[in-house]
C-alpha cells in the first residue's frame, strides 16, 4: 500500500508528506466499520458510515429526485460517512465525508449548483478518485427548488455561504479522526453557483482553503438573478410578436459567425475573443414577401436587447451582455418564452417573500430592492482579498466564453474590480490569482470547442496539471509550479471514446489566443498575447 501511495504521487509529480495508515483493505475497511463512537462532532450526529468497494455503482436511494441520478459510480475503495451537522436550532446541513484509502493527505470541498440542495456526488467521486478526502453537503435543503428559502433566514443563510463553511469545517475533523493525523493542504473544486461559494469562502474565510478551483463563478447574484429573469420580460411568452422562436435561433447562431468566427484568424466555429464580436442582426430581417428563415424587425429587436447589458434606470450597466456565440444554448434554456426557475424562485422566496409575485412585471425597481436586500451578503462582491492572499491562498478562476446560463462577461469585470480595488496590476495578481478565459466551453462543462480541462465528470480526460485545473491549483500550491495556461481538449464528436479531435491553450487573462497560421488544431498555431 506505501508503494501504491507513492506510485500515485509519483505519478503527479507530487510530494505527499502523509503515509496511509491503513497497510490492508482489511485494515481499512474495519476501520470504517468501526469510526462512529470516535467522531465526537459539536454539532454533527453521524448518519451512517459504510466501506464502498472500488466499482460500486452507489444506489443514493434517499437522493430528492430532483437532485439527478440517484447512482454515482465509485471508482476507489472509500468509507462513506454521512453526517447532520445543526447550524441553527432551526437549520441544518446534510454532509457526506468520503475518505479514500490510497489518500494524498489532501482535503477537497466540493460545491453546488443554482438554487439547490444537492450533495454533488460526481464531485466527490472525482475527488476521491484523484485521492482526496471530500466533502460535500446540500446547501441546507433538498431538491433543486428555492422554496426553502420562504420565510427562512436561517436556510437561506446556509444556501448563501454557511453549509460550505461549516462542511469544511466538520470535514476537516472527519478526515483527522479517522486517518489519525490531520490534511496536508485543502483544496476547493466548485462551479456556477460552486464558482461562487468559492468565492465567498477566498473572500471571508480564507483559512477554510489552500486553493481554490471557481469555474463560471454566480456572483453579483442579485444582478445575475435579474438579467436571467430579465429575458423573459423582453420575449414575452411565446405567443407574442416579440417572441423569437427556437427554429430560428440556429440561423442567428449562423449569421453570428458569420460576422466574428474569423476576428480570431480562423474560422472554426469557435470564438477566441467574442468581446470583440459587436453582433447585428438585421441583416436577417425579411425582405419584401419573405416569410421564412429571416426576423420580424420586432424580432430583430428583441435579440438585439437580448445581447445587452442589464442596465438600470438610468442607464449605467448592472450586469454585462450575453457573450455571442452561445446562441443555441441560450435559446434552450433561457429564451423560452417562460419565466426561468432561478429569478422566479429568488425573488419569490429570498426577496419579495411573496408567493404571488409575477415575473413577467420584473422591472428597474426590482433589480435596486434585490440588491438592496442582498440576503447576507450573497451578492459576493468584495473585490479585497488580502486575506486570502496574505494566507498564501492561490485561487484558479476559469470561464467558459461559450457560457450561456452565466456570461464569461462578468468574469472580467471581477477580475479587474479585484484589481483596482487591491491595487494591483495582473503581473502581481498573479502571485495567487489567475483566469483563465476557455474558449469553444458552455456552462461549466460542454460546448463546441476545446472544453475538456477537468473541472468535473465527464469533462476529464487527463490527471496532468497543465490539462487539469484541479490538479493545476495542486502542483502550484505544492510545488509553486503557477499555471501560464490550461490546455483544453476537444473530444471528437463530443464523444471520450472516439478519441481527441484536437487540444487548444487557453490563456490566462488578460491574455487572449491569437492564430499565428498553420493547423488550426495545433495547440503550437496558436498564441496568447
Ligand atoms: C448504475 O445502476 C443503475 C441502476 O441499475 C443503472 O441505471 C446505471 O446505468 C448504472 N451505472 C453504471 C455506470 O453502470
Ligand atoms: C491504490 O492505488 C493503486 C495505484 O493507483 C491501485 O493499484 C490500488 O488498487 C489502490 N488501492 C486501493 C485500496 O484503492
Ligand atoms: C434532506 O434529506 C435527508 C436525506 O433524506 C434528510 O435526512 C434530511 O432531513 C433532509 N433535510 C431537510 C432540510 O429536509
Ligand atoms: C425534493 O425537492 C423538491 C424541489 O426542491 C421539493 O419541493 C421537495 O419537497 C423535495 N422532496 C423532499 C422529500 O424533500
Ligand atoms: C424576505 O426575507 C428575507 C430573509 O429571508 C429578508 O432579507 C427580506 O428583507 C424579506 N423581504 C421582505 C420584502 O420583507
Ligand atoms: C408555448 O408555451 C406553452 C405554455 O408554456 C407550451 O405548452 C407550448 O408547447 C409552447 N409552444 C411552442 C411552440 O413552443
Ligand atoms: C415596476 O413595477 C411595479 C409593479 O410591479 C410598479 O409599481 C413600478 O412603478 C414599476 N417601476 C418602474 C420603474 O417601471
Ligand atoms: C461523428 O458524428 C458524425 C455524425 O453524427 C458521424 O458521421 C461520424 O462518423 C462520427 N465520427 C466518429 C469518429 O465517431
Ligand atoms: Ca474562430
Amino acid at each position: 500500500m506505501k508503494l501504491a501511495v507513492a506510485t500515485f504521487s509519483a505519478l503527479f509529480g507530487i510530494a505527499c508528506a502523509n503515509e496511509n495508515p491503513y497497510s490492508s483493505p482489511n485494515d481499512f475497511q474495519a476501520a470504517c466499520s468501526s469510526i462512529i463512537p470516535k467522531l465526537n462532532i459539536e454539532h454533527a450526529t453521524v448518519q451512517f458510515a459504510e466501506y464502498v468497494p472500488a466499482g460500486t455503482n452507489l444506489s443514493i436511494s434517499d437522493r430528492n429526485v430532483t437532485c439527478g441520478s440517484p447512482w454515482q459510480v465509485v471508482a476507489v475503495d472509500i468509507c462513506r460517512i454521512g453526517v447532520h451537522v445543526a447550524t441553527s436550532t432551526c437549520s441544518g446541513i446534510v454532509s457526506e465525508a468520503w475518505l479514500p484509502a490510497n489518500w494524498t493527505g489532501r482535503f477537497l470541498g466540493t460545491g453546488n449548483g443554482g438554487l439547490n440542495g444537492c450533495i454533488n456526488y460526481p464531485d466527490l467521486a472525482y475527488g476521491v478518485e484523484l485521492g482526496f478526502a471530500t466533502v460535500g453537503a446540500n446547501n441546507g435543503h433538498n431538491g433543486t427548488s428555492g422554496g426553502a428559502f420562504f420565510n427562512s433566514p436561517e436556510v437561506l443563510e446556509d444556501f448563501v455561504y454557511r453549509s460550505v463553511h461549516t462542511n469544511v469545517i466538520t470535514g476537516k475533523e472527519i478526515t483527522r479522526i479517522f486517518y489519525g493525523e490531520p490534511h496536508t493542504k485543502s483544496y476547493y473544486l466548485g462551479c456556477s453557483t460552486g464558482g461562487r461559494q468559492g468565492f465567498k469562502e477566498a473572500q471571508d474565510f480564507p483559512e477554510d482553503f489552500d486553493g481554490i478551483v471557481a469555474g463560471a463563478p454566480a456572483f453579483d447574484w442579485n444582478d445575475l438573478m435579474s438579467w436571467t429573469g430579465r429575458f423573459y420580460t423582453i420575449t414575452g411568452d411565446n405567443t407574442s410578436d416579440t417572441f423569437v422562436p427556437q427554429t430560428l435561433w440556429p440561423l442567428i447562431h449562423e449569421d453570428v459567425l458569420k460576422q466574428c468566427d474569423g476576428l480570431d484568424g480562423v474560422e472554426d466555429g469557435i470564438l477566441e475573443n467574442p468581446k470583440l464580436c459587436n453582433y447585428d442582426s438585421t441583416g436577417l430581417i425579411c425582405s419584401a414577401g419573405e416569410t421564412e428563415n429571416c426576423l420580424t424587425p420586432t424580432q430583430s429587436n428583441t435579440v438585439q436587447q437580448l445581447l445587452s447589458p442589464l442596465t438600470s434606470e438610468d442607464g449605467s450597466v448592472l450586469y454585462p451582455r450575453l457573450q455571442p456565440g452561445s446562441e443555441i444554448g441560450a435559446a434552450a434554456r433561457q429564451f423560452t418564452g417562460e419565466p426561468g426557475p432561478y429569478p422566479y424562485d429568488w425573488y419569490r422566496w429570498a426577496i419579495y417573500n411573496d408567493s404571488t409575485w409575477d415575473p413577467a412585471s420584473l422591472n428597474y425597481s426590482d433589480y435596486d430592492f434585490a440588491n438592496s436586500v442582498n440576503p447576507f451578503n450573497i451578492a459576493t462582491w468584495k473585490g479585497d482579498l488580502s486575506d486570502a492572499k496574505d494566507r498564501g491562498v492561490k485561487i484558479l478562476h476559469y470561464h467558459g466564453l461559450e457560457d450561456p446560463a452565466i456570461t464569461s462577461e462578468i468574469s472580467p469585470v471581477y477580475y479587474e474590480h479585484v484589481s483596482s480595488t487591491m491595487g494591483l496590476p495582473p503581473s502581481e495578481l498573479d502571485a495567487f490569482y489567475r483566469f483563465f478565459q476557455l474558449s469553444g466551453t458552455a456552462h461549466c462543462t460542454g460546448g463546441a470547442g476545446a472544453s475538456v480541462v477537468g473541472q468535473r465528470y465527464p469533462a476529464v480526460g487527463s490527471f496532468d496539471p497543465k490539462e487539469n485545473v484541479l490538479m493545476a491549483v495542486v502542483d502550484w500550491v505544492e510545488n509553486g509550479n503557477a499555471p501560464e495556461y490550461i490546455t483544453g481538449t476537444k473530444w471528437v464528436n463530443g464523444t471520450k471514446s472516439s478519441g481527441v479531435d484536437y487540444k487548444r491553450r487557453h490563456c490566462k487573462y488578460p491574455k487572449t489566443n491569437h492564430f499565428k497560421g498553420g493547423d488550426a488544431k495545433n495547440p503550437d498555431s496558436w498564441e496568447c498575447e
